[in-house]
């Protein structure tokens, strides 16, 4: 399986050359935000450089995340107010470049790291490239009860992935993605909670697409609270798990 990874020790060697050769008009970031007016005009800021155009889905968010977005100059979506998944989705028919990137607009992501991934796209190399906390880092994946369950639930589908397809990954739950968008267009994506990202990297591997993975850390969310319901999510991640690697 086309699995490669890149190790701590040749990361500033390839971010550097990934930002020498990046092209920011090949690239679309889409950005999904519920309630982050005090974020996300950062995010998008920061996105720019590496991105020629930006698309923020702000879905029902009442705390003026569309204004905002708006006035740093991202192209406006609403969502269905049915999640993350369904947000990203509705984003997909509107991207004109031949890649996208996909990031949160917590400020969780560095934007600075999008050259990293879309460098493996760029040069042939990959067509869909994550970033892993598991090998850049996390603020926020340890400590309390519930970042354990996340990270096992998270380590236990990353594993299973691995084994259905052969592949080394770390993290198959990582929001920050960069994909050619015509393999994106391929997917037929249908998730609409959070569950998207394992059924983004599932239905590469089964398509046979090249996928990569690249470290990237995980900061803290600027502010607010998770939309994650850690409990309440599980069974919907069993069932997608299931769905999407056997049927
Ligand atoms: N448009 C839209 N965006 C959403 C929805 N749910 C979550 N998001 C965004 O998706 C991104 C990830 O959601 P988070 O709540 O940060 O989830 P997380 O990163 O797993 O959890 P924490 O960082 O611990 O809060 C953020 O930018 C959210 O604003 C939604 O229903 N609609
Ligand atoms: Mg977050």
């Amino acid at each position: 399986m086309n699995v490669t990874c890149y190790t701590d020790a040749v990361i500033q060697a390839h971010l550097d050359r990934a930002v020498a050769h990046h092209v920011a008009t090949d690239v679309s970031a889409v950005i999904a935000a519920k309630q982050e007016a005090p974020s996300i005009g950062a995010v998008i800021d920061r996105a720019r450089q590496y991105a020629g155009t930006i698309i923020c889905v702000v879905g029902q968010s009442t705390d003026g995340t569309a204004d905002v977005a708006a006035r740093h100059g991202a192209i406006v979506l609403a969502d269905g107010g049915r999640g993350k998944g369904e947000a990203l989705r509705r984003a997909i028919p509107h991207i004109r470049t031949p890649i996208v990137v996909f990031l949160d607009a917590d400020g969780s992501h560095d934007p600075e790291d999008i050259p990293l991934l879309v460098g493996p796209i760029l040069e042939d190399a990959s067509d869909h490239v994550t970033a892993s906390r598991l090998r850049g880092g996390s603020s926020e994946l340890h400590g309390g009860f519930d970042e354990f369950f996340r990270l096992a639930g998270s380590s236990f589908i990353t594993a299973c992935i691995n084994w259905r397809f052969g592949c080394r990954l770390s993290d198959s739950q990582n929001g920050f993605r960069a994909i050619r968008t015509t393999v994106l267009a391929q997917l037929d994506l249908r998730e609409n909670l959070t569950t998207i990202e394992q059924e983004m990297i599932i239905k590469t591997l089964r398509r046979g697409f090249r996928m990569t993975e690249v470290p990237s850390h995980e900061h803290r969310r600027l502010h607010g609270a998770s939309h994650i319901r850690v409990w309440r999510s599980a069974p919907h991640y069993g069932y997608s798990l299931v769905k999407y690697l056997f049927f």
